[in-house]
């Protein structure tokens, strides 16, 4: 399990036209952590795109995980996989995937959080903590629960939901490890600038 190596920026794909070109620059510029995002491709693209992806990670060190399925992780070999809260359960994407796979679930709520650390999670995700126009079904979040969060459980936390470079320290300094972002990088008119500014505030947070 790989879990301690989650801080910083961990980045989510969406489906965009220069996705490689977006992805390798922030392999570049230091993203340790990418997860494969594609819920509407056809899930022989999906295969395909995760079977690239994969490699590029491979390439520069850094983790792959895949959202919500367990399959197309094992398909492509993913480090691990990244679960919703109905996406099925850690105890069977462990066993698909093997002990030494990261598996990640969405959290909403304190009471999430402590059952997910029990079904044996080894990150979770804590959101959704801004408002956001990528994910049309989420659950809100707040902010001021996540110190509370931080003192329940020993896992990696990992803020998600409407964070880019202006509100990424707040959600660190309130007790998450890592922030996870799709639009602040993926549709950024300039996501070199995008990714240097939130990693340095991760780092100075
Ligand atoms: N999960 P953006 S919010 C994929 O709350 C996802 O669990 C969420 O996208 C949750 O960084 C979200 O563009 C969308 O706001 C995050």
């Amino acid at each position: 399990m790989r879990a301690h190596r989650l801080s910083g920026l961990y980045l989510i794909t969406m489906p965009v036209a220069d996705l490689f070109e977006r992805v390798e620059l922030a392999l570049q510029l230091g993203v340790r952590t990418l997860q494969y995002r594609g819920k509407d491709e056809a899930p022989a693209r999906q295969l395909q795109v995760a079977g690239e992806l994969r490699q590029l990670c491979r390439q520069y060190g850094a983790l792959f995980m895949v959202n919500d399925s367990i399959q197309l992780a094992r398909e492509c070999a993913a480090d691990g996989v990244h679960l919703g809260q109905g996406d099925g359960n850690v105890a069977v994407a462990r066993k698909v995937l093997g002990a030494d796979a990261l598996v990640g679930m969405s959290t909403h709520c304190l009471a999430e959080a402590v059952a997910a650390e029990e079904q044996g999670a080894d990150y979770i995700g804590f959101g959704c903590l801004f408002p956001t126009g990528t994910k049309t079904d989420t659950t809100a979040a707040s902010l001021h629960e996540l110190p509370r969060v931080r003192r329940a459980v020993r896992l990696p936390i990992v803020g998600i939901g409407g964070i880019d470079a202006d509100n990424a320290g707040r959600v660190l300094q309130a007790g998450a490890d890592a922030v996870a972002v799709i639009s602040a990088v993926m549709q950024a008119d300039h996501p070199a600038d995008a990714i240097r500014r939130i990693l340095q505030s991760c780092q100075t947070a």
